[in-house]
Formats: structure tokens, C-alpha cells, sequence
């Protein structure tokens, strides 16, 4: 695997990120600036999104923070969240001359904001995936950040930035969230160590923890136990496949592949939800060597090491027949056994890998 790091981290380096007074500038040119994230999002894209709102209130800059879909109503209570706009229900006929663009892989991430982006356009591209190309005139791009979120921690450091409770709330989630509650092995001392920080700046995380994992509607949960009765193991229990039906389709459901990847013995885990007439969207979560981030290219989508995901058209048992099989390939290649615990090698290679971005 550290070949493919090294390979990969090469790649990056073709296009050299940023500094962070080319952002100050950036911002601070004229007009008004668009500010967008990928659909279906996350805490982190909706908390980065929220934070970069407020490192434009600092400058006094006007902009429009929009995402191409619904916005779980689980981060309601974020301050500044009535500010984003839906542009399924709201489109932006019109192009920007400065877009930012936050913890999106790839242009396509952000749906129907891409008609906001002409030739004209500036993209200022703020991301950590790992499949992440550095498409923005501007890029910012580290993917050894545990969160989008703690990237423009940083960068609100460095441009001395005033913490208002609309960024720390935003960063704070952002952070809690991708680092899975603070399980997953993006986990490290800096994502702690900023979110200790952002409590000491008002951020309460009892409050934000009740918000986000503690007040579901009912029918999020109902779903839950549907999705949780169509448990298959595959490959003497190595891959956990689970799916939601789209009658029974709810707003929410963030954190379901988990409980597959939460079975002892699973190394794999799919979480499918049928988002329209067969059209599906796919969750993959790995607990081994397996690379998740390349099995969901390979379907046109990207995501992380760990954790990836990608849109499918066609039919369901097609979907899980191709998976199926590139899973098996992926245990062949990886030569991963039944019963063997991967847990704690997916650690050190994180950790391996955290230091070759240092160096
Ligand atoms: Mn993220």
C-alpha cells in the first residue's frame, strides 16, 4: 500500500496547494462569492460550508451558501444554518466570478451548482479525499486532514481569524462527524486537540452531540429497522450488504453502513439505498487493507480509504453481482482470511501514512 501512497502523493504535488494569504486575497477582490459543497452532505460539508460563511462575515464580504440538495434538518440548530439555500428548490441562474468550493472530490459533487461556474470563474477548492484532484485555480487540498473542517481551522489561524459561534459550531461538527464521533482512525491528537479548542470557544459538545445523533424523527429510525432486517454476510461473513428500498426512503440515513461495518468479522460493508427508480446510491465502509476510495471509481464515484461511496443506474442485482465480484477481487489481491483481525493493521497503515505527508 505505501507504493500507492507515494504514487498518489506524487500526483498531488503536480499542482501545489495554495497559501493561505492567496485565499485572504482571493477573498477579498471584488463581487459577490458563491459558496457551494457536494449534494447528499455530510456534517462535515454542511459545517465546513457554515464556517467558511463565517470566515466571509469576518471580511465582510457578501455570499451565497448553497448545496444541490436537502439539508438534514439534524443541523437546524447550527447557527447560520437558515442561511444555506437549496437549489433544487432555489436554481442560481447565473455565473460567479469567484466560487469556493468545499470537501468535494470532483466538480461533479456539487450537482447543479457547476452551471454557476463559467469561464470567467475563479474556483477556490478546499477538500480532503482522497481521490481529490486539484480542479480549482486555488487549491487547498490535504488529505491527510481528518475533516475539510479542520483544514480551515487552520487557515482561520493563520489569517487571524475571530472564531464567531457560526464558524466553531460549523468546524466542531465537521470534525465530529467525519472522525465517526471520534472512532474512526482519522481520530488523531490535532482533529482532538482542535475540537478542545473550539470548546473553549463557546462550542458545547453535549448540546451538538443530542442535535446530530439524539433527536431523529421517527420514521429515520423506522427505516433503520427495515434497512437492518436485510442483513446478507457474503464471503464467510467478510462482507456485510444492507439496503433500503425506495418505499421506504427517508431524508436521513447517515451512519447506517455502519452497523454492517459494526458486525464482528465484517471487513467490508455496503449500505445500498434505492434513491429513485433504479438509481441507487452506495456506501462503502472497509475495516481492512481494502481501499475502498479505488473500488468506488472503478463505479465512478470516490470517497476515502475507509469510507466511499458512489451512484448507480441500473438494476439492483446487477449493482450487487459487479460489487460483489470486485469485493472478492479485492480480498484475493489483499489475501484477506476469515476470523483474522484487520482492525489495528488499517491503523498503523494510517499512521504510516500520516507521517509521509509530514515529510
Ligand atoms: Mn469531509
Amino acid at each position: 500500500m505505501r507504493a500507492v501512497f507515494v504514487k498518489l502523493q506524487n500526483q498531488n504535488k503536480m499542482k501545489t496547494n495554495c497559501k493561505p494569504e492567496q485565499i485572504r486575497e482571493f477573498i477579498q477582490a471584488d463581487g459577490e462569492i458563491l459558496v457551494v459543497t457536494h449534494f447528499s452532505p455530510d456534517g462535515d460539508a454542511v459545517g465546513s460550508l457554515l464556517a467558511f460563511g463565517g470566515i466571509l462575515d469576518f471580511y465582510g464580504v457578501e455570499h451565497i451558501l448553497a448545496i444541490d440538495d436537502d439539508v438534514p434538518e439534524k443541523y437546524g440548530f447550527l447557527p447560520g444554518f437558515e442561511k444555506i439555500s437549496n437549489l433544487r428548490k432555489y436554481p442560481l441562474d447565473r455565473v460567479f466570478k469567484r466560487v469556493v468550493i468545499l470537501d468535494a472530490g470532483s466538480l461533479q459533487r456539487i450537482g447543479s451548482a457547476q452551471s454557476c461556474i463559467g469561464q470567467e470563474t475563479t474556483i477556490l477548492n478546499i477538500d480532503h479525499h482522497f481521490t481529490g484532484a486539484k480542479y480549482g485555480n486555488l487549491n487547498m487540498v490535504n488529505v491527510s486532514a481528518a475533516a475539510t473542517a479542520e483544514i480551515l481551522y487552520d487557515l482561520c489561524l493563520k489569517l487571524k481569524i475571530k472564531f464567531s459561534q457560526q464558524i466553531a459550531y460549523g468546524l466542531y461538527v465537521g470534525i465530529l462527524t467525519d472522525t465517526g464521533r471520534f472512532r474512526f482512525s482519522n481520530t488523531t491528537h490535532k482533529a482532538l486537540t482542535i475540537c478542545g479548542s473550539l470548546v473553549k470557544k463557546g462550542v458545547k459538545p453535549g448540546v451538538v452531540a443530542e442535535n446530530v445523533y439524539y433527536n431523529l424523527p421517527f420514521d429515520i429510525i423506522q427505516a433503520l429497522a427495515r434497512v437492518l432486517l436485510t442483513l446478507e454476510l457474503h464471503f464467510s461473513g467478510l462482507v456485510c450488504i444492507i439496503r433500503l428500498d425506495r418505499g421506504n426512503m427517508v431524508s436521513d440515513t447517515e451512519g447506517f453502513v455502519e452497523y454492517g461495518s459494526s458486525i464482528r468479522g465484517v471487513v467490508l460493508a455496503v449500505f445500498i439505498s434505492e434513491i429513485d427508480h433504479q438509481v441507487f446510491k452506495v456506501s462503502l465502509r472497509s475495516r481492512c487493507d481494502v481501499d475502498v476510495s479505488e473500488v468506488a471509481r472503478k463505479f465512478g464515484g470516490g470517497g476515502h480509504l475507509k469510507a466511499a461511496g458512489f451512484r448507480f443506474r441500473g438494476k439492483r442485482s446487477d449493482l450487487t453481482e459487479n460489487l460483489l465480484d470486485e469485493f472478492l477481487h479485492q480480498i484475493e489481491i489483499h489475501k484477506i482470511k476469515p476470523g483474522a483481525t484487520y482492525i489495528q493493521s488499517s491503523l498503523d497503515e494510517r499512521n504510516q501514512y500520516d507521517e509521509l505527508m509530514l515529510e
